[in-house]
């Protein structure tokens, strides 16, 4: 029997703006209990829930303030029990997320840590003296922009922050620190979930001999300097095996619960990271990849991504996902054009299911869903406010579901939102697509009853037929037959040579004749063949 998470499925819920129940404006537990036949209907295997914790939600709830309570807005505890309950009574795993890596600056473990330099608790974060010259420690820049150090007038040190000034990194040299994760973690394994998702997981351990970043080339890098470093000593330090490895012990504790973690690493080191946290067995079971939330949408890049990591990490676990609540739609960031849209949602999920490993999926992109414009008045993420208007943060990929074309926010609340719905988004709620079998719902319930028909989509050996750009072409095979889906990555007509004895099967947006395939923008098609032949002609 494989492990359910190997080719699991697993559906992102943001609670904020899934659905609404006490019209209050801000999603809840109970609505998302309600919505959750909705959610079992695509033929998804998992839910991930984004943070409902305690918070003073600065930055949305990954800044949390006590990790064994629910966040009044969200509801109760009773109620995350009832969820879970519907969740399984659905075949539905629950996956919830853990943000480890700093607390919210309200936690009291925080609060009693800045009161002095000895205090029980004043070396759970990362605390040092100023230089001389009384500039931060080190050059370390945290990812939301500016110097990840911020001086504290009472214990007249610097603390650590690697996000927000409101998120301090906890100091996971101190085993003790670990020890009350590790606790918390265990309050919801009790409780039943399935699996965490490990947030900013390569962040864990920072460089305790407080080395400087190597000097680079900050300045090409305006926006956001921070991507100007690969290897930063703020993060991705060999001691975090050792993390992992502690947290794995707990899980295995209990039966089949699951470790997804969250590496954000650039170009081809965040395949390495990932490879390097999932193999052997004992430390995550598999890694959640930014690899694929970029703007690169060529053939290149899919490949590469894939095919690293199955040759890096043979015995490692991937986890693809095109959009989360980090970045812009994908819809928006590949299509070239509006009226390509729906010609985009279309084959991103045909794609992603031809891909290895497990699949993540963000709420709304099973209805082809944009990114929201967002004026500066209606902004509520924190994090990227510096660089506005260059970067407009994430609130665009943040606003509500949209269920219908009601008038209460279409479905969403009886409420003001906290984010606004707006027409572009509205035309594309969820009841409006339920009745057309040709809708973007439809094309995602098809692609992912084909994937769990197929058993070559989910176990197959994958390959890459070498073909030219801008065609990507997936072959995956599992005893003796050979499934290959053909993307064609391009805005223009693609014409694809295809082998003569080969059947075409499932979806398609393109047409056939003879032995030529004709792709229109973004089309696609999948073909079988047997004893290894390849699909396509090279
Ligand atoms: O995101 C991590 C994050 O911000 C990365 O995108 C980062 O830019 C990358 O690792 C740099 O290489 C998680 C959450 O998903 C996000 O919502 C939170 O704001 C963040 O952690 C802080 O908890």
């Amino acid at each position: 029997m494989r492990e359910w998470w190997r080719d699991a499925v697993i559906y992102q819920i943001y609670p904020r703006s899934f659905q609404d129940d006490n019209g209050d404006g801000v999603g809840d537990l109970k609505g998302i209990t309600r919505r959750l036949d909705y959610v079992a209907s695509l033929g998804v295997d998992a839910i991930w829930l984004s943070p409902f914790f305690t918070s003073p939600d600065k930055d949305m709830g990954y800044d949390v303030s006590d990790y064994t309570s629910v966040n009044a807005l969200f509801g109760t505890i009773e109620d995350f029990d009832a969820l879970m309950a519907k969740a399984h009574d659905l075949g539905l795993k629950v996956i919830i997320d853990q943000v480890l890596s700093h607390t919210s600056d309200q936690h009291p473990w925080f609060i009693e840590s800045r009161t002095d330099k000895v205090n029980p608790k004043a070396d759970w974060y990362v605390w040092a003296d100023p230089q001389k010259d009384g500039t931060p420690p080190t050059n370390w820049p945290s990812v939301f922009g500016g110097s990840a150090w911020m001086f504290d007038a009472r214990r007249r040190q610097y603390y650590m922050h690697n996000f927000l000034v409101s998120q301090p990194d906890l100091n996971f040299h101190n085993p003790q620190v670990v020890d009350a994760l590790i606790e918390a973690m265990r309050f919801w394994l009790k409780r039943g979930v399935d699996g965490f998702r490990l947030d900013t997981v390569n962040f864990y351990v920072h460089d305790k001999k407080l080395r400087d970043n190597p000097a680079s080339n900050w300045d090409q890098f305006p926006g956001n300097p921070y991507e100007a470093q690969t290897h930063l000593f703020s993060k991705t330090q060999p001691e975090n095996i050792g993390v992992l490895k502690r947290i794995r012990t707990l899980m295995n504790e209990f039966d089949d619960r699951m470790l997804i973690g969250e590496v954000g690493e650039d170009g081809l080191r965040q395949v390495e990271v990932m490879g390097e946290y999932t193999s052997g067995g004992d430390k995550l079971h598999m890694a959640y990849s930014f690899a694929m939330l970029s703007h690169d949408h060529t053939p290149d890049h899919f490949r590469n991504c894939i095919s690293e990591f199955l040759t890096k990490a043979p015995d490692g676990w991937p986890c693809w996902s095109f959009s989360n609540h980090d970045v812009q739609r994908h819809v928006t960031r590949w299509a070239s054009a509006p009226e390509l849209q729906n010609t985009v949602a279309r084959q991103a999920i045909n794609m992603l299911i031809s891909f290895p490993g497990a699949l993540g999926l963000y709420q709304g992109e099973e209805l082809g869903q944009i990114e929201t414009d967002i004026e500066f008045h209606e902004l509520r993420d924190l994090g990227y406010i510096d660089f506005w208007p260059d970067n407009k943060g994430r609130d665009g990929c943040r606003t509500p579901m949209v269920w219908d074309a009601s008038e209460t926010h279409a479905g969403f609340s009886t409420g003001e939102p906290w984010l606004p719905v707006k027409a572009p988004q509205i035309t594309r709620a969820v009841a409006g697509q339920e009745t057309k079998p040709d809708s973007i719902l439809a094309a995602y319930r098809t692609a992912l009853e084909f994937r769990k028909q197929r058993d070559e989509l989910r176990y197959g050996d994958t390959k890459f037929p070498s073909v030219p750009d801008p065609i990507l072409a997936v072959s995956r095979s599992l005893n003796g037959t050979v499934l290959t889906g053909v993307f064609n990555l391009s805005g223009d007509v693609q014409i694809v040579d295809l082998a003569a004895n080969t059947k075409q099967i499932g979806e398609a947006h393109g047409s056939i004749s003879g032995t030529q395939l004709t792709l229109p923008a973004f089309g696609f098609a999948f073909f079988e063949t047997q004893r290894g032949l390849s699909a396509v002609e090279v």
